[in-house]
């Protein structure tokens, strides 16, 4: 009988479906024994001589994730000898920086770094070495975090919806807090924690003034709670008229003294129910959100305002770049630059101008930011998406870390050679006091967080590049692969493999060539045909400019002279049409048909080259992940099936949908060996017409 049950014990166990809710702290038994026990030698007991909550956090998390990886329960202490795991907070430790931490293993396996919140994140280091199994025997790891902000950004509504959100609704669950406290948040914070990530902003850069109300901050405050001790503070995105809208003022001027007033007593009621309060992020002047310049007033007006209420509490201000004004004659391309370059050096302390990546927005390929490098006197920070917006929302998937990397490792050539974004951001370059960078987050109330369960990943590489930009895209895809989907090598091989081709392949069947797509709407169907909207940067023909002669953007000197903005040594690299790298070629040029490419192929053979191979890909994505299926979760491998399948399909639709709209201008058959397009262009616009619809 004992037997009996044992049997359906173990058979429950190992048939469990993983949903995914776990991610990357899985923590399953590590199979082989010998490893097991050389770890468990090694860890014989935590010791933990504090009381503190991170401490506290991070023995917890120690023990949880040994039970797992060992199977047996390795006891929290209080003093012990030798064979354990010692927890160490030393504000004079040498090598690390606040938040970094040393892991060093003789007789005991000390993690320590000057803060609590330091250990934590060594703690989490730990864990994920032996997660990978690696070797523990004379361990030695060092790691400081080179960007003092690493923060999330949720676009959440306070009605439960999200901005571009694609993995179910908000995970803040608004009308229950303040009082009832979903587990989840702290399996949030600890997702967060464990890859580094110290900041989260809960609501929607386009803010409802709700959120300053007493109301919402003691919901905030209950969110703040459970995440402190994971040493994650909370931020908000502010409506800039909140003074008029619910502090019954006549104006928002950032100049007006009453306002000045208003948002000094706001942020000293703010942090009584919040004492470490992060600071505000603001949308301002963008996208029809109000601002500073509705009262005649700069950004630097409206940010120094709020800066200044935040300074006493030493809470900041990120302000955003993203702003572009409805100009038929103009190239939103330079917005960010024009308008906040005349600003630099005009910044109180406790501010960061927060900066998209790429100059348009979250297209699937950007050249960087001309903004970065150019204002040495602000602190820049970076702002990435993770959530999928232009990026076939959950069912396709795109690995980012190459996108951030692409980003990170842009040279802007400000101060010589090697200046890098990277180093713009982590304050290398322009000794910045303050160092930024975000991620706007990919996650929901999906059960497995983020709808596609290879979406995860971005969401840890975005907190590993957050911590230390100078890791591979490969390494963190490995790594990742290792802790949420198996340890069998050629698996492993294979998933590292189509994560780390899966942007590319996107890119070909999306936007290849420096295409973009950043018009109005779903930012989902394929529609380069559509030409009405109130505004014309928010039609697509405005940005690809197809006519008879070619296709692309002119932004050399004969054109926009966006290029104007970079460094000469950039200017170099893009300006001229015969030496500008393919994948940008339609960003700066306005291409002839039939001009020949460095590629060899003229650009509507090398255009159709890369829809078509790049729908194929998909393909080959599917056939990739088909021989993973022994060694992957069996409820995983259905979902990423599912949705490869799904993918397939779409690929074939925006590779149809570009090259017949295309064709219409290029006046060119499809070359060999591609195949015409099974359906017409109106069928085409039909299909978009129903999704658009539906
Ligand atoms: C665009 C999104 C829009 C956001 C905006 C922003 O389409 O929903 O509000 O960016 O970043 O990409 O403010």
């Amino acid at each position: 009988m004992r037997y009996k049950i044992l049997f359906f014990v173990l058979l429950a166990t190992f048939c469990r479906a993983d949903d995914g809710y776990r991610l990357w702290l899985k923590y399953d038994l590590i199979k082989d024994p010998g490893q097991r026990a050389a770890y468990a030698r090694s860890a014989q007991f935590i010791v933990l001589t504090s009381n503190s909550p991170t401490l506290k956090a991070a023995a917890d998390e120690l023990q949880t994730g040994l039970r797992g990886l060992l199977g047996k329960t390795v006891p929290i202490v209080a003093s012990a000898k030798t064979g354990g795991i010692v927890l160490s907070t030393n504000p004079n430790q040498p090598q690390v920086n606040d938040e970094g931490y040393q892991i060093v293993g003789k007789q005991n396996i000390t993690i320590s770094s000057k803060t609590d919140a330091g250990v934590l994140y060594g703690a989490f280091a730990f864990l994920r070495h032996l997660q990978t199994q690696q070797p523990i025997a004379n361990l030695s790891l060092t790691s400081n975090p080179k960007i003092q902000h690493r923060m999330l950004n949720h676009w959440d509504n306070n009605d439960g919806s999200i901005e571009r959100g694609y993995a179910g609704g908000s995970l803040w669950k608004w009308y229950e807090l303040p009082e009832r406290i979903d587990p989840r948040y702290r399996d949030y914070a600890r997702a967060n924690a464990s890859v580094g990530i110290n900041g989260t902003v809960v609501n929607n850069v386009n803010a409802s003034s709700r959120f300053l109300t007493a109301e919402y901050l003691k919901k905030v405050a209950a969110l703040a709670d459970v995440f402190r001790p994971y040493g994650i503070k909370v931020y908000l995105s502010v409506y800039f008229p909140a003074p008029r809208t619910i502090g019954g003022l006549k104006t928002a001027d950032p100049l007006d003294p009453e306002v000045n007033k208003w948002w000094a007593e706001k942020v000293n009621e703010i942090y009584k129910f919040i004492p470490d309060f992060g600071g505000f992020l603001v949308k301002a002047n963008s996208e029809g959100q109000p601002g500073p310049q509705d009262y005649n007033r700069t950004h630097a007006d409206g940010a120094n305002m709020l800066a200044k209420a935040l300074a006493p509490h030493k809470g900041i201000v990120i302000w955003r770049a993203f702003v572009y004004k409805a100009d038929p004659n103009g190239d939103r391309f330079k917005a960010a630059y024009e308008e906040f370059k005349p600003l630099d050096g005009q910044f109180e302390k406790n501010v960061i101008v927060q900066v998209k990546n790429g100059p348009i927005d979250f297209q699937p390929r950007e050249p960087f930011s001309p903004v970065f490098g150019m204002m040495p006197k602000t602190p820049l920070g970076m702002e990435f998406q993770l959530t999928q917006e232009y990026l076939g929302f959950a069912t396709h998937l795109v690995y980012e870390a190459p996108i951030f990397k692409e980003c990170l490792d842009s040279d802007t050539y400000v101060s010589g050679k090697g200046s890098t974004v990277a180093k713009v951001i982590d304050g290398s370059l322009h000794q910045y006091p303050l160092t930024a960078i975000a991620g706007v987050a990919n996650t929901g109330s999906d059960r497995n967080w983020t709808g596609h369960p290879l979406a995860q990943a971005n969401w840890y590489a975005f907190g590993r590049l957050a911590w230390d930009h100078t890791l591979s895209s490969e390494a963190i895809a490995d790594e990742w692969v290792k802790m949420t989907l198996t340890q069998e090598p050629r698996s492993v091989k294979t998933v590292t493999d189509l994560l780390l081709k899966s942007r590319e392949i996107y890119v070909n069947y999306n936007t290849p060539l420096g295409l973009s797509r950043p018009w109005t709407g779903v930012h989902f169907a394929p529609e380069p045909w559509q030409n009405r909207s109130p505004r014309p940067d928010w039609t697509a023909v405005y940005y690809h400019r197809a006519d008879s002669i070619g296709l692309g953007f002119d932004r050399t000197a004969s054109g926009s002279n966006a290029l104007a903005q970079y460094h000469p040594e950039v200017q170099k690299q893009w300006n001229q049409l015969e030496t500008c790298p393919l994948p940008y070629v339609l960003w700066f040029h306005h291409v002839p048909w039939t001009k020949k490419l460095s590629s060899g192929r003229t650009l509507w053979e090398e255009l159709c080259t890369r829809f078509y191979t790049g729908a194929d890909s998909v393909r080959w994505l599917q056939q990739q992940w088909a021989q993973v299926k022994p060694d992957v979760d069996a409820e995983t491998f259905a979902d990423v099936t599912g949705r490869l399948a799904t993918q397939q399909k779409e690929a074939i639709w925006w590779r149809d949908a570009w090259v017949l709209y295309l064709q219409e201008y290029a006046k060119q058959p499809i070359p060999a060996p591609y195949k015409k397009p099974d359906r017409t262009l109106r069928e085409v616009k039909e299909l978009v017409d129903v999704y658009l619809t539906r």
